[in-house]
């Protein structure tokens, strides 16, 4: 239990706009998307400004009490839910939703931590600059968290991840101080790169409240297509065949299944497929590849490039069927089969995650050899491998067989997962591609990062979190 008066000076330093404690508030901040973990909380504290933020965690750290800071709560891995003991206060980032400054000439962002992706895109079009970091849950998900996550996605294959596009950040630290780095140098060898070790630590160092973000320059072109493959050899046959001609045009190269578009199509309202080739189910040995060219350049002629490309790949047998994006909303179209295959996946029912990686080469091997292991341990689990083909990154996800018991299924998980990450080794790939370790994958941690790298991370959370008050329970075994 907490001394009540511990909640009573947050309250006095947030307010009670600040502070949500009754059990209907604070439950949409106690479970995770996937609904995989129900936590406890005594309070949701939502400080409306940095130096708030930090009074909070002066408070927590004089009486010990252990902060779960929290952005979007999008986390795959349970990342940002408080657990069941009820002694972790969630610690909101929503209400640090501004965009400080937006500098078009040397094309940088200032924004604070709970602005969401899509509202940070939208401000930074409006300013004729792109920010090109795209995630299918952007809508909800904060900048705090894509950081703190080195979130990926969709523009991982031409603008790198979240990592890439930071500049500076501020941070609030375990012990209440705040570490202003807020700087937009794109040079600045000065030691120790701190902000990168917050960028991808999920919480467990302090709380990111403002970044510096780069901005590239807005395209003037952009295409996109559907295309029905036969196999992952010919998907991964046509990226090559698209970088080949223009590395710098490739936006996004995601590969779907048939199962997970069977997926869409049955519980996403108003999807179609736009190809006149018969589409799932009942081709579950067909994938499907979305590309996207974009180009700032212009008079690029990128519709006659997709097009060449396209109809060459058709004519060698590549590709079985393509539509382009006529306008905006085909293009809208085609990205929402891509972007609901988490929304569809979960209304199909339980499933497991593994977001994996591994050379981009190898993503039609690894999808083989996953596959037919998954399917030798569990006869009749549902594969659906989808995601980022272009960087490497294959959401290898398996969804239970049909008609089995939820709870029976979601107790094989680490049988499962352990069953693909054994392929994964194989690849010298990684079991964490983009969604981190959160609460799911810390019991991974030694096998995969023993020895000395573990050792360096404990020797980091000690120095900067003695009191192991940042979002326990996250990263570290
Ligand atoms: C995506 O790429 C997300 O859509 C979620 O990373 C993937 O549901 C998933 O496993
Ligand atoms: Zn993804």
């Amino acid at each position: 239990m907490f001394a009540a008066d511990l909640l009573e000076a947050i309250r006095a330093v947030v307010g009670e706009r600040g502070m949500l404690t009754d059990a209907a508030d604070t439950a949409p901040y106690t479970e995770d998307w996937r609904r995989l973990y129900q936590g406890r909380t005594q309070a949701v504290i939502r400080p409306a400004d940095t130096a708030d933020l930090a009074a909070v965690v002066r408070l927590c750290a004089a009486s010990r009490t252990p902060l779960v800071p929290q952005g979007g709560n999008t986390s795959m891995v349970g990342g940002a839910t408080p657990d069941q003991d009820g002694s972790q206060l969630v610690l909101s980032l929503a209400r640090l939703n501004r965009v400080r400054e937006i500098d078009a000439a040397d094309l940088t962002m200032t924004l604070e931590a709970g602005v969401t992706l899509k509202a940070a895109q939208t401000a930074a079009a409006d300013a004729g600059c792109l920010l090109p970091l795209s995630i299918a849950s952007e809508g909800s998900a904060q900048i705090g968290g894509v950081l703190a996550t080195n979130a990926g996605g969709n523009n991982t294959v031409r603008y790198g991840n979240a990592r890439d596009l930071v500049l500076g950040l501020e941070v609030v630290l375990p012990d209440g101080e705040i570490w202003n780095g807020l700087r937009r140098l794109r040079k600045d060898n000065t030691g120790y790169c701190l902000r990168q070790l917050f960028v991808g630590s999920e919480g467990t160092l302090g709380v990111i409240t403002a970044a510096v973000l780069k901005l590239a320059a807005r395209p003037r072109e952009v295409a996109v297509a559907l295309c029905v493959v036969a196999t992952p050899e010919a998907a991964l046959a046509l990226f090559t065949r698209f970088q080949a001609h223009d590395p710098g045009a490739v936006q996004a190269f995601e590969f779907m299944s048939a199962t997970g578009m069977g997926f869409v199509l049955k519980h996403i309202p108003d999807t179609t497929l736009p190809l006149s080739h018969p589409g799932p189910p009942g081709h579950a040995g067909e994938h499907y590849v979305l590309v996207e060219l974009a180009t700032p350049r212009p008079d690029a002629g990128l519709r006659a490039v997709l097009e060449s490309v396209l109809e060459q790949a058709l004519h060698d047998g590549l590709i079985l069927d393509a539509a382009i994006a006529e306008s905006e909303a085909q293009r809208a179209a085609i990205w929402r089969l891509r972007e609901e295959h988490s929304e569809a996946q979960k209304r199909e029912g339980a499933s497991v995650k593994n977001d994996v990686s591994v050379p981009v080469s190898k993503v039609p091997a690894f999808i083989r050899q996953a596959t037919a292991a998954c399917e030798a341990l569990m006869p009749g689990v549902r594969v659906v491998p989808f995601g980022h083909m272009g960087d490497g990154n294959i959401h290898f996800n398996l969804e239970l067989p049909e008609g089995a018991d939820p709870a029976w299924f979601l107790a094989q998980d680490h049988a499962l997962m352990d069953t693909v990450n054994e392929v994964v080794r194989a690849f010298d790939g990684s079991f964490s591609a983009e969604h981190g370790i959160g609460r799911l994958k810390p019991y991974m941690m030694p096998e995969w990062r023993g020895g000395p790298e573990l050792d360096i991370m404990r020797r980091i959370k000690q120095a900067l979190d003695p009191l192991g008050i940042m979002n326990p329970g996250k990263v570290l075994p």
